[in-house]
């Protein structure tokens, strides 16, 4: 049985060191930051696999600065992050979904020219009943690298197309890290025995339209009428049999995204009536999915323009989100945007 499905057998180790290679004047920095992430990601997949086992289910009891109950495994998942980037000298700046600003770095270590922001624990209502959750985090480097004081809010809050990297860890029936460079999306599987990461797809590419849609139907009727639409048209049948696309949604962003990159399809948070902007913060989970997913060759927009072109103005923006395929992300935006009986005329209802 063969070990992994790519090609060579490749560690994340080897994989950052040869990436490092293909830049000569890499100071080895970057490498350095990948490698203590990945260290956080492996504390916090031990725990997950644990849950139930050791005391890291329910709440804390606490509320984030959303105003969400914070559970144990994302305080968890926050503070194992924290500890394992903060000592690096990597960074000028992080800030995390689960805290307020940006997290104050030691003042005794030097200061770095990266910026993390992450997102610990995505699909938190997702934790304590087994259902697959995610780790998004998302790498800037400062505009200035010659400096060495913190980096200020201002150079945090940038497009997410100036991304340097970007990625998440799936934790779901295996632990999986997606991620990129801005050459191409990897993937890795993690083994636990071995505690090591495999490189088990070289170069993702999302499939140019999908058969699934993926959001929270609940809320349909707090949808925009044109919304409405597009949903109902999916849901019809075609003569090409290509719809009715079937519906799947985990609530774990990170879990929708993972299955839309692999199979196709179009994943949405959008907004609503009762949330004008959607519910997904652009800076800790919209701009790193966005990131992975155009790195994929698909497109992620928020119903009109490229969601990395977007200026953030807060850590906290929400933003809405219509990621995947790049076929059905533009229909989507056609119906948004009152283009969509062109579309209907192309491909006729059965
Ligand atoms: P979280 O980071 O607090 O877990 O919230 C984000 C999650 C996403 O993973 C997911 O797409 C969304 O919230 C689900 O929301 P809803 O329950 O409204 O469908
Ligand atoms: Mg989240």
């Amino acid at each position: 049985m063969a070990i992994v499905t790519a090609q060579r057998l490749v560690t994340i180790e080897r994989h950052i060191a040869e990436q490092e290679h293909l830049h000569p004047h890499a100071t080895g920095e970057f490498s350095r930051l990948l490698r203590d992430l990945m260290l956080a990601f492996r504390l916090i997949a031990r725990e997950v696999s644990r849950a139930g086992l050791n005391d890291i289910l329910g709440l804390t009891g606490t509320t984030n600065v959303y105003g969400e109950a914070v559970r144990k495994l994302d305080a968890y998942a926050h503070e194992v992050i924290v500890r394992a980037m903060e000592h690096g000298g990597h960074l000028c700046a992080m800030a995390s979904e689960e805290s307020d600003g940006l997290i104050a770095l030691p003042p005794t270590r030097p200061r770095g020219k990266y910026i993390l922001l992450f997102d610990p624990l995505d699909g938190s209502t997702n934790i304590d009943v087994n259902v697959t959750i995610g780790t998004i985090f998302s790498i800037y480097r400062r505009r200035d690298p010659a400096l060495t004081t913190d980096a200020t809010l201002e150079d945090v809050l940038r497009p997410g197309c100036e991304q340097v990297a970007a990625g998440y860890v799936c934790y779901g029936s295996s632990v999986t890290l997606v991620y990129s460079t801005g050459n191409g999306v990897d993937v890795f599987t993690y083994d636990p025995t071995l505690g090591e990461f495999f490189l088990t797809i070289e170069k993702l590419r999302i499939p140019r339209r999908g058969t699934h849609y993926s959001i929270n139907e609940g809320n349909a009727k707090r949808w925009a009428p044109e919304l409405q639409d597009y949903i109902d048209y999916l849901k019809t049948p075609s003569h090409d049999q290509h719809r009715p696309y079937s519906l799947r949604y985990v609530g774990s962003a990170v879990a929708d995204v993972h299955r839309v990159l692999h199979y196709g399809g179009i994943f949405m948070y959008p907004a609503d009536r009762a949330n004008p902007s959607g519910k997904l913060r652009l800076m800790f989970e919209v701009n790193p999915l966005a990131f992975v997913t155009e790195q994929a060759g698909g497109r992620a927009s928020n119903g009109c323009c490229r969601i990395l072109d977007i200026r953030p103005e807060s850590l906290r923006q929400r933003v809405p989100v219509f990621l995947g395929s790049p076929e059905d992300v533009a229909e989507a935006e056609a119906f948004l945007q009152g283009r969509h009986i062109l579309q209907r005329l192309r491909t006729p209802e059965a």
